[in-house]
Formats: structure tokens, sequence, C-alpha cells
């Protein structure tokens, strides 16, 4: 179910409405004008209007979008005006000028005009002559909730993209007037704007259209990640995502970065009129329901936001899908509970990670976090699809990644690990870096893993590493943001010395945890326990004092050791760098992902790695640090997530 509200304010002459949406399917803004009279029940003007509307929507002939079509004699004549925007197919134009012809019928029964704007279209009809006419009243915005950064930076961005849209628009003659593309802005974010004037009104008016909404930007959207304004003769909308549909042929034009996602937002929409002469809306309430027809039966749409469709699932789904959770169905055990493989009924494989601890967190709030963190999509990241909340049960639903975790490859199966080549463990390094760049810097808000080890990376078919288990942090009410914990979740082994000894915890602390998995990757050995000819020693420590004596080579995987190449010793530099004991020495994961990308960035010496221990006969691991935590005080395990094992 999908609805739609809309609250009302009056102030002065301006009306502010609010609508809420939740679907492209849906009323975006509508105004029904009562200053231009109305009409009564069975008149002819009803029945022109009839006529009208259905002339444009059966209409077959025209594929520009644009209707100016008029009906009737005198006092009776019905002028009306659709545009569809300029990347939709006139099949699809057909469908949304049909629907609004049937919404704007019944929202407005009576008034002689009318206008409504849907995602892809916007209708209008009067008594009045309305065409080749620049019309800015009454216009409507509305703004993405989600802020940038950077606002001055992206205001440049977009105010140059705008204007560049703009003019192209204005040019496109009497056919279409509509332009779209896109533009770099700070942080890596990419601006993606329309901007469409009705083909009726001249190249002139049509830019003045534009360039007088556009500055009303700061009224409507200028710290947001998108807006749009909308008058009866233009509109524009810009995101940072991509909204519109690129045409197939021209596809050799417009650059390939012209990607990503697209469509619903939840918006809020601000209606704003300002018709000068005087309207006064006494109250407008409506609920649309409109039946979405649900793929399967057990698959309800929760929420749309973003680009994010989050499944809801009840538990008796769960249960049927997982086989009663059956121990053949488990894929493994870790501290937040036990995950386990489904199968939904229209055959969707997927992993339940059932939650075995109390998150702390009320019912709202875990849904909240949830959906956050189901926002973080990227190739390197296993996706959350939904969760399932019932009773006491709390149940994470995510995709189904095919192959073993990278522990399994590298540390249990010596057959898996010999097959695993150099260029498959390059791929996976540089696939876990830009992951987790993404969720320190590239994601919405600044997520730290706390927890990433080889038993976290999962591997799709083509052996890509997807990184799991991000974001408990904030389904645990642990604090998220830089900080202190007395709480320490992690894995020991992978965890920074600062982490392990004063719970302090930062991306760098993630960083950490990287450098020993490209150690581990680039050596197949497990950190916390490395053999070295019969002594056990300390990973870290072996592999600086190699790379110290200039004899990095030494401890390369076996099976690649016959071929020790430039990328080996760089990944193992690398990773040097990374295990540092000062958290500020470490790299950034932008500066690792530059490091691993371009072999000709030179690389600082690292120094002594964290744990460093000064002899080898002494087995024990000694973090250096003064405030002296011995491992075994730490219960750290409790919280050591996920080990997909096979079944
Ligand atoms: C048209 O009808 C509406 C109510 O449906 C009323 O508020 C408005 O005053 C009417 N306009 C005229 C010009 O009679
Ligand atoms: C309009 O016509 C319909 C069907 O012809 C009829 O049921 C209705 O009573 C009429 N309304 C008025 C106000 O005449
Ligand atoms: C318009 O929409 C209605 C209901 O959604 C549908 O029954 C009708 O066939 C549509 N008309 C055209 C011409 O697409
Ligand atoms: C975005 O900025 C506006 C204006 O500064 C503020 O009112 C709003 O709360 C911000 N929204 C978010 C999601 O931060
Ligand atoms: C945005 O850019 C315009 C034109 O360059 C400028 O006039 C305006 O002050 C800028 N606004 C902000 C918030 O930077
Ligand atoms: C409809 O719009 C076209 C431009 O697309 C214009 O040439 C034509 O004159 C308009 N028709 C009317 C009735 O104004
Ligand atoms: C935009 O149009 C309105 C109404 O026609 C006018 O009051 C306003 O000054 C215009 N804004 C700009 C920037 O031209
Ligand atoms: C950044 C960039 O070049 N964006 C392009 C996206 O697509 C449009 C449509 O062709 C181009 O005009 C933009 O230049």
């Amino acid at each position: 179910m999908i609805s739609l509200r809309l609250l009302l304010f009056l102030s002065t002459n301006l009306v502010y409405l609010i609508v809420i949406t939740t679907s492209q399917t849906e009323v975006w803004y509508q105004l029904c004008v009562d200053s231009n009279g109305n009409y009564t029940a069975n008149s002819t003007y009803q029945a022109n209007l009839h006529t009208l509307l259905t002339s444009i929507y059966t209409n077959t002939e025209i594929d520009n979008g644009f209707y100016n079509f008029s009906y009737g004699e005198n006092s009776d004549q019905v002028n009306a005006i659709a545009l569809c925007r300029g990347d939709i197919t006139p099949d699809a134009c057909r469908v949304c000028t049909n629907y609004s012809s049937q919404a704007i019928t019944s929202i407005c029964p009576t008034q002689k005009e009318a206008i409504i704007g849907l995602e892809k279209c916007m209708l209008r009809y009067s008594n009045r002559y309305i065409f080749n006419l620049m019309e800015d009243a009454p216009y409507f915005f509305g703004y993405n909730l989600n802020n940038v950064s950077d606002v001055s930076g992206f205001n440049e961005s977009r105010t140059t993209l705008l204007d560049q849209l703009s003019y192209q628009a204005a040019a496109g003659g009497s056919s279409q007037k509509y332009a779209y593309g896109q533009l770099g802005a700070p942080n890596y974010e990419i601006i993606y704007a329309i901007a469409q004037c009705t083909p009726d009104i001249t190249e002139s008016e049509c830019r003045y259209c534009l360039y007088n909404a556009t500055a009303r930007i700061p009224q409507c959207c200028e710290e947001s990640q998108g807006g749009r304004i909308l008058y009866p003769s233009c509109n524009f909308r810009f995101e940072t995502n991509r909204f519109y549909d690129i045409p197939i042929d021209a596809s050799p034009s417009p650059p390939p970065t012209n990607s990503t996602g697209n469509n619903t937002i939840r918006t809020v929409i601000i209606v704003v009129s300002v018709i000068t002469t005087v309207i006064i809306i006494i109250g407008i309430c409506i609920f649309i329901r409109l039946r979405v027809r649900k793929p399967y039966k057990e698959v309800e749409k929760l929420e749309d936001i973003g680009q994010v469709k989050l499944l809801q699932l009840d538990f008796d789904t769960v249960r049927v899908a997982t086989d009663d959770f059956s121990d053949a169905n488990k894929l493994g055990e870790g501290g937040f509970g036990a995950v386990y493989k489904g199968k939904l009924s229209n055959g969707q494989e997927i992993a339940v990670k059932r939650l075995s601890q109390k998150s702390g967190q009320g019912d709202l709030e875990f849904k909240n976090e949830v959906v956050l963190v189901a926002k973080l999509q990227h190739r390197n990241l296993v996706r959350l699809l939904g969760f399932c909340l019932e009773r006491t049960e709390r149940l994470l639903i995510y995709e189904f990644v095919p192959n073993l975790s990278l522990n399994i490859f590298i540390f249990v199966d010596n057959l898996k690990r010999s097959l695993l080549y150099w260029e498959m463990r390059y791929n996976i390094i540089r696939g876990i870096a830009r992951g987790l760049l993404y969720l320190h810097e590239d994601s919405r808000f600044r997520v730290i893993h706390r927890d990433l080890k080889a038993g976290n990376i999962l591997l799709d078919a083509e052996m890509n590493p997807k990184i799991s288990d991000f974001g408990m942090a904030r389904l645990f009410l642990m604090d998220q943001t830089h900080g202190d914990t007395r709480r320490v979740a992690g894995t020991f082994g992978y965890m920074a010395p600062e982490y392990v000894g004063r719970g302090h915890f930062s991306v760098k602390s993630d960083v950490f945890s990287f450098g020993v998995l490209v150690l581990e990757i680039v050596t197949g050995q497990k950190n916390n326990n490395f053999r070295n000819e019969e002594i056990e020693e300390h990973l870290l420590t072996f592999a600086w004092q190699s790379w110290h004596e200039g004899r990095a080579s030494r401890i390369i995987d076996p099976t690649l050791r016959a071929n020790p190449s430039d990328e080996m010793l760089r990944c193992i530099h690398i990773g040097l760098l990374c295990v540092q004991e000062n958290a500020d020495d470490r790299p950034t994961m932008a500066e690792v992902v530059v490091m691993l990308t371009t072999p000709t960035v030179p690389l600082s010496v690292p120094s002594q790695p964290a744990f460093w221990m000064k002899s080898s006969a002494n087995p024990g691991i000694t973090p250096s640090d003064q405030s002296n935590p011995g491992s075994s005080q730490l219960s750290v395990d409790e919280a050591s997530i996920t080990e997909l094992v096979p079944r």
C-alpha cells in the first residue's frame, strides 16, 4: 500500500503543500484552481474535458511527449497541455497521461482549471487559452531529504550543470525542449540533472523560465542532494543518482560514467502556489491507495528509500525457507548468531543470520538501522536484502554468495589455496580495499567495520570478494563514530593495538585489519597461527623482519614463491604500512587504493609493526602498548562474527 498525504499551510497568498510520496506512479503535486470557475456535473464542459483528455492518452501519433489539444466551442472550450519527461517512451507517456487524467478529474471534480504532476508527466487544462505562453505559476518544488556535505562545492557544480542544460533544452526546437547530463561534484559525487520546457514556448522564453526557476533553489533545495522545481512551462530536477533513462541510440555520445541506479525517492515535495489572482484552497486531504502487485506472496515491500528496496519477511516464511533452521542449512556460527542458507518460494537464495544477542534497540530503531545498512551497496559488499522482526526473533536477510569465505580458501583447504593463483589474490585484495573505502568514505555515513577478517570475506562465483558483517556496530548499539568503547568487538589477531589496548577505534583500526588480511593472503598463513620452521612466530613480526632484511620474498606463500613478482612484494610493503603501530602512520583506505592501482606511486618505509616481538622464543603476543592488556584478558570472541563454512 502506498499512501499520499497532503498537509496544508496557509500563509498570505502562498500555499504550501507537503507531499510525501513513495512511488513513481503517484501524484507528486496537483492544484485545483478555484478562481477560474466551476463546471457542473453532466455539463458540456465536463463532456468536452472528458473527450479532450481521452484524445490525449489514446493518441498514438505523437511521439515527442508533448500534447497541446483543445476541444469544444466558446465558453465550453477546454484547452489541455500534457508533457512527458524527455526520456519517457511514447507508450510509458500514454500510461502516465492516462493515469493523470483519471487522477486529476477525481481530485478536481468541478474546477475548470487544474494541474497535476507525476514523476514522469505533467497534465493541465483550463478554459483559458494556455498555448504558446510561458507560465511560471503555480510552481511546485521538492527536495531530497539527504543533504550534501560540501554545500558551496556542490552548488558550484550544480549551477554549472543546470546553466548548461537550460541552454541545451531551450535550443531544442519546436518538437522537444529537453536536456539531461551529469557533472562531478566534490566528494566523488556526481550530479545528474534534467531540464525541460514545453516546446510551444520560444527559445528565449524557455531560457528565462529555467533561469527564473533555478533562481528559486535557495528556497527549495540549496543543501539537498536532490531537488526539483516545476513550473507549468518548464521544470528541472537534479539528484546524485541517475533517475532518468539515457536513449539507447545516444550511448556513444554520453560518457560511459553516466550510470547508476535510479528512481523512487522518498521525497518531501513542498508545493508553493503564487497565482497572482487569489487562490484559496480550503482543504485537501487525499488518501490514494494503489495496489502494488507483489511479485511473491511472502515478500512485502517495506520501504523505498533511495534505491533500496527492503524485504520484510515474516518468521514463518523464513522458517520454511531454511527448512526450520535445519543443521543441514547452517552455514556458520558467529558471535551475533548463526547463519543459514535459505531459499524463498520464488527460488531466490538467501543467507539468514538469526541474531542471538539482544541488540539493545527497540523495534523501530532496529528497523531504521537496517534501512541504513541496507543502503550500503557496493559490488564488494554483501548486500543486506531485508529483515524479519517478530516476537523476540530478529533476523537479517542477506544475498547468498555462492562460493566460500576467503578463510576456507587460504587457511583450511590446502588444495584450494594452491588454486588461488596470484591474479586472483591480487583481485581479492583490491576488491576488499574498494569495499572498505566505500564504507569509510564514499557511503553517506562513515562505517567502521571493526571485524574485518578472512572469515568475513565471501567470494562469489567469479572469485570477487564481498565483505560481510559490516554495519553490525550500528545494529548493536555500539558507538559507531570515531571514539572509545568499553566493549571490544573484533577478532584477535586482526585488531589494532589501540583498539585492543584502549578500546579506541577509528577507520585506522580497520586499516590495520586490512593490512593483516593482505599479509595473510600473500603468505597463505594465519596471523595468529603463523609457523616458520617449527618456531611459532607472529606473522607481522616475521613479515617486517623479512622485509627489513630485504628478504621479503621468503614469506610469500610457497605455492607462489617460485615466481615472486613485484606486485607481491608491493602488497607485502602495503600490508606493512597498514599494520604500523601508530594509527596516524597508517595510510587511509583511499591512499591504499591508489597504492594498489598505481604501481608507480612510491611507498614510504614502514616502521615496525604493532605487536612487535623481540624474541621469537616467546610465542605470546605482547602488544607493545604500555597499557598491557594480555590477550587472555579479552573476551573478544564474543563478538567475532560469521564464519561461513561449507556444508
Ligand atoms: C468552485 O467550487 C469550489 C468548491 O468545489 C468553491 O470553493 C469555489 O468557490 C467555486 N468557485 C467559483 C468561482 O464558484
Ligand atoms: C448525470 O448523469 C448521470 C448518468 O447519466 C446521472 O446518474 C446523474 O444523476 C446526472 N447528474 C446530474 C447532476 O444531473
Ligand atoms: C487507461 O487506464 C485505464 C485504467 O487504468 C485502462 O483500463 C485503459 O485501458 C487505459 N487506456 C488506454 C488508452 O491506455
Ligand atoms: C538538511 O539541511 C536542512 C537545512 O539546513 C536541515 O533542516 C535538515 O535537517 C538537514 N537534513 C538532514 C538529513 O541532515
Ligand atoms: C551558489 O552559487 C551561486 C552562483 O554561483 C551563488 O550566487 C550562491 O551564493 C551560491 N550559494 C551558496 C550557498 O554557495
Ligand atoms: C502546439 O505546439 C506546437 C509546438 O510543439 C506549436 O507549433 C503549435 O502551434 C501548438 N498548437 C497550438 C494549438 O497552439
Ligand atoms: C521570477 O518570476 C517571478 C514572477 O514572475 C518574479 O517575481 C521574479 O522576480 C522572477 N525571478 C527572477 C530571478 O527573475
Ligand atoms: C560528466 C559528463 O560528461 N556527463 C555526461 C552525461 O550524459 C550527458 C548526456 O549526453 C552528457 O551531456 C554529459 O556530458
